[in-house]
């Protein structure tokens, strides 16, 4: 397999073969399970939420925000489902991973689950564009090796969706058994489905039936207990892109499918952390409808 030229056919939006497809998620896995829950992170780093397979989407983001390899970049999770491009875009940044292992870390996201790929895309696209759906289980498989945070320089937590009862220390997280499905209920499903609410100071049920909602004082405790400065986490539709919670500058949402499901009226971002931890937003729109190419999609390759 010659990593260059699987990226070069990721960009060019081309159906990659099934052997190098299985062979990218192989070698890819191998790369993931080897980091720790929580991967320590050195800043300058650029920080992505979720792409949900909105490919050209990505592709500009890295022409305003810069390319991995120039810079260093954290995903938050949900690369597949709801967009049109859910094999392209996982595919994608995992080939980064493997040409750049310490440039990119990928974190695994609510989506990034059978259940879910079963139901909102990524298993509709296999079928699509592959003889069988063996590759549905690749992908999954490659899932759970992704990890669930990432520490920048000691003081930002990056995480998918929020904290819990069950989550007071980064230890809680690093105790994890991230190697299977996102159970039903316990600190995994949370970390990846809990979101900030302004109705209560601790926690409280999520309408969305996994997670918990986290207030202002919860969010604070924790904070203090982890001597950390930030949580940035993604998991949630924002319009402006990003989003501060609590009235404060410690929580901070990072959803980056501008035009989400090709419809909402939203932008994406991205934020930079500079090695001094100054924080700035970039805010981009989505690639107009018009230039976005859909004829690979209709060509069925079996
Ligand atoms: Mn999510």
């Amino acid at each position: 397999m010659n990593i260059d030229n699987i990226l070069n056919k990721l960009k060019n939006k081309e159906t990659i073969e099934t052997n190098d497809l299985k062979l990218l998620l192989e070698k890819g896995s191998e790369l993931l399970k080897n980091e720790s829950n929580i991967v320590q992170v050195t800043a300058p780093v650029a920080i992505v939420g979720d792409v949900h397979g909105q490919f050209y989407d990505l592709l500009k983001l890295f022409e305003i925000n810069g390319d991995v390899g120039d810079k260093k970049y954290i995903f938050l999770g949900d690369y597949v489902n709801r967009g049109t491009f859910s094999i392209l875009s996982f595919c994608y940044l995992l080939a980064l991973k493997v040409k750049f292992p310490d440039q990119i870390i990928m974190l695994r996201g609510n989506h990034e689950c059978r259940p879910i790929c079963e139901l909102y895309g990524l298993k509709t696209e296999i079928e699509r564009l592959y003889s069988n759906t063996d590759p549905l289980d690749w992908f999954i498989e490659t899932f759970y090796t992704l990890p669930l945070g990432a520490v920048i320089n000691n003081s930002i937590l990056c995480i998918h969706g929020g904290i819990s009862e069950l989550i007071e220390t980064i230890n809680d997280i690093e105790t994890i058994d991230r190697f299977q499905e996102v159970p039903k209920i316990g600190k995994f499903t949370d970390l990846l489905w809990s979101d900030p609410t302004e109705e209560v100071e601790m926690y409280k049920e999520s309408p969305r039936g996994a997670g918990r909602l986290f207030g202002k004082k919860a969010l604070n405790e924790f904070l203090e207990k982890n001597s950390l400065t930030l949580i940035v986490r993604s998991h949630m539709f924002v319009e402006e892109g990003y989003k501060y919670h609590f009235g404060e500058e410690k929580c901070l949402t990072i959803f980056s499918s501008p035009k989400y499901c090709y419809s909402c009226n939203n932008v994406g971002a991205v934020l930079n952390i500079d090695q001094d931890l100054n924080r700035s937003l970039k805010v981009f729109e989505a690639v107009p409808d018009e230039e976005r190419d859909l004829s690979f999609v209709k060509e069925v390759k079996k």
